[in-house]
Order: C-alpha cells, then structure tokens, then sequence
C-alpha cells in the first residue's frame, strides 16, 4: 500500500505593495487610515532612534549596536497587534518593538552604552531585555508561554528569531514544545536575508522557513515583512488564536537587513551593494508614505512636524541616559554564585579607577 499520509503548503500574505496599493479583500475592517498613519509614524520614529544610536556609537557614546533599518514594517506592525497583557521576547535587533510597546527610551540607551541597568525591564512592560545568544529566547518564549497557559492569564507571548537562529536546535525545541503543548506563543522569523556573513539560502535546503512549522505541527505563513499591514494582519490573527486556546503559529517575515549586522561589521567585505539597492524601492516607510501622500493624508509639514518632535523626545531622552552614573559593581553581580577572586580583585580595581564614569568609559 501507498498512500499520502500528509500534505502541507505554505501561504504568502501581502496586503499593500511596493507601490502603496492596498488589496482592499485582505485590508482588516478596524485599520482605517487614521491607523496607517500611526503606523507611519511609529515606523519614522523607529528609523530615527535607530540613526540617532548609530551616530552615538560612532562618537563613542554608545556601545557595540545591531541597527534595524529596513526591519520597521515588521517590528511596528507585530508590537502594534500586541495587546498589552501580551509578553514580548526579542533577540539583540527589536528596537522599534520596544519603542511601539511604550519602552522608556532612557531605559532602552542605557543598554545601548552597556550598562546593566539597561538590561533591566521594568515588569509593567511584559518584555525581556535584548538577548544576544542566537536563539536561546525561543525557548524562553516557550516556557513563558507555558506559564500563561497554566495560569490561564490569557497572555499571548511573541517571539522574534532571524533566519540564522532558525539554524539553533533552541528553535526546533521550542516549536515542537509549543505544538505539543498547544502554548500560546507566536514566534516571528525576522528572515532579513542575513546572518552576519551568511546569506539565508546557506542556512537551509527548504525552500521557505515558515514551513519549519510543519514539522512541529504548527500552522506557519510568510509574509511581506516590509508590509506593515500585512504583518500587523498576521501577527494579530496568531495573537486571536492563541489567546483563544488554538494554539502556536509561525510566522516568517521577508525583509532586509539594509545596513551592517553591527557597528562592529562591514557588509561591503561579503555583500555586493547591488543587492542593498534593489531592496530600497522596497523599503517599508516609503510604501505607506506614497498611500498616505495620494490619498493626501500627508506632506512635507506633516512629515516635518512629525521629525521634530520625534527627535525632540530622542534627544531628552540621550540627555537623562547621559547624565546616568551607572554602579561599576552592577557588571560583577549575577554571574556567578559566588564570586571568585580573580573577579573581585577587577570589581575593586574599577571602583577605584572610577570605571565607568569617566569619560570613554562605555565604547567598544
Ligand atoms: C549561540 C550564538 N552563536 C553565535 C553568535 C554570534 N552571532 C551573533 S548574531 C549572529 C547572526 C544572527 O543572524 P540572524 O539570526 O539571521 O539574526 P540577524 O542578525 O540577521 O538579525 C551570530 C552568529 C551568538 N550571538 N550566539
Ligand atoms: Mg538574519
């Protein structure tokens, strides 16, 4: 006997293209263009808070940063779906996400300059700090997951891995453990086309990521992920779902990582540029900004009042981050239970020299 046992397929989901045409059949009934223009304008935020980090690195007044630029459709149109009871859990690149869910920015630049009291967040907004170990926080998005699930708070956790971290057995594990226990946990593969170095067609033989939800028995779809709509129509439906006990789902998101993987990286030396300027008729803020603009629900005094302020409320909050005098002790706790000798005698030694506070003391 032969017989088909399983069938599979993957859906694409794009609701406004390259262009801003809307497919008005796909279009959720509650977004109405006052919503697109919040989009808009949380997107530009987030590209603005993103150039503003990378110039303070380049000065020297902020750490080693992982930049988002071409990511803001996907980042805004998942923190957007998000209820607030929902639990967010990053890797190192979701900065509009945090910024969407009402992160204070002071907050968000002190782990930015490497301050461990960067790294701590606030319980009220539901979110782990940025986690650099390539796809360890699926499994901790899974185990939160599992604790909505106990104790029935009706929390929906989303998670966010590149393709790389599709790579990790974390991410199988986590998937796996979500189908099997039918968790409330989205996870969003942020498919940017690169891991560092490595371009996504070297991570896998399948010819899409999103059907890795196959094999966990988990619904998974791909979509524009420089489409704000249609990324906000997906992740709010797996959020309905999941908040209605039906269980996980995968999304894989299709963008593009415009610039380096970090300031500590130069893309030039493995990428041909070719590739970046193809991708930039498709950027994400602009497609709205052409619906926005034909539809004439916006203009250049718009666009500049909108600027100003956003980048009024980045500089205060550069200003409060820079006034910080972080404790040189707060990098010596939590690593171990005890602490050895060796790490002492550098704890006293940088209290001594003032580690920290003096100028220079938080670059690279
Ligand atoms: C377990 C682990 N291995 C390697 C690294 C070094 N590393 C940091 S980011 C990265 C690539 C991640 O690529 P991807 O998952 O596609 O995310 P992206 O950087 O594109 O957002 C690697 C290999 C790490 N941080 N953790
Ligand atoms: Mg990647």
């Amino acid at each position: 006997m032969l017989k088909k046992v399983y069938d599979g397929s993957i859906s694409y989901v794009q609701i406004m293209d390259e262009y801003g045409n809307v497919d008005a059949s796909l279009r959720p009934d509650s977004l109405g263009d006052d919503k697109i223009i919040d989009m808009y304008k949380w997107m530009s935020y987030a590209r603005a808070l993103d150039t503003k980090v990378l110039s303070l690195q380049r000065q020297g007044r902020a750490a080693t940063y992982a930049p988002l630029v071409g990511q803001e459709a996907e980042q805004i149109g998942s923190a957007l779906a998000m209820r607030k009871q929902d639990y967010f859990v990053p890797n190192f690149r979701q900065h509009g996400v945090y910024l969407a869910r009402g992160y204070p920015l002071d907050t968000f630049f002190l782990y930015w300059k490497g301050y461990e009291e960067g790294a701590v967040v606030g319980k009220e907004y539901n979110a782990l700090p940025p986690i650099v170990p390539v796809a360890t926080q699926t499994l901790h998005a899974a185990g939160i997951a599992y604790a909505q699930k106990f104790g029935k708070t009706n929390a929906v956790v989303v998670t966010y891995v590149g393709d790389g971290g599709t790579s990790e057995g974390n991410f199988y594990e986590s998937l796996n453990f979500a189908g099997e226990f039918n968790l409330p946990l989205v996870t969003i593969i942020e498919n940017n086309e690169w891991a560092i170095s490595e371009p996504e067609k070297n991570q896998t033989a399948a010819p899409t990521l999103a059907q890795k939800a196959i094999g966990a028995g988990i619904p998974g779809v791909q979509v524009d992920g420089n489409d704000v709509i249609g990324v906000y129509k997906v992740v709010s439906d797996a959020i309905a779902n999941a908040a209605a006990g039906k269980g996980p789902m995968l999304i894989e998101a299709l963008t593009y990582r415009m610039s380096m993987h970090t300031t500590a990286d130069d893309p030039t030396k493995y990428r041909d540029d070719k590739e970046v300027t193809a991708w930039k008729p498709r950027d994400p803020i602009l497609r709205v900004k052409t619906y926005l603009t034909k539809k004439n629900l916006w203009n250049d005094k718009l666009e500049q009042q909108m600027a100003d302020e956003q980048l009024k409320k980045i500089d205060e909050a550069v200003d409060k981050a820079e006034q910080f005098k972080p404790d040189p002790r707060s990098m010596f706790e939590h690593v171990y239970s005890f602490m050895p000798e060796t790490l002492k005698q550098e704890e006293d030694a940088a209290i001594a020299e003032n580690f920290w506070q003096t100028a220079g003391g938080a670059g690279e």
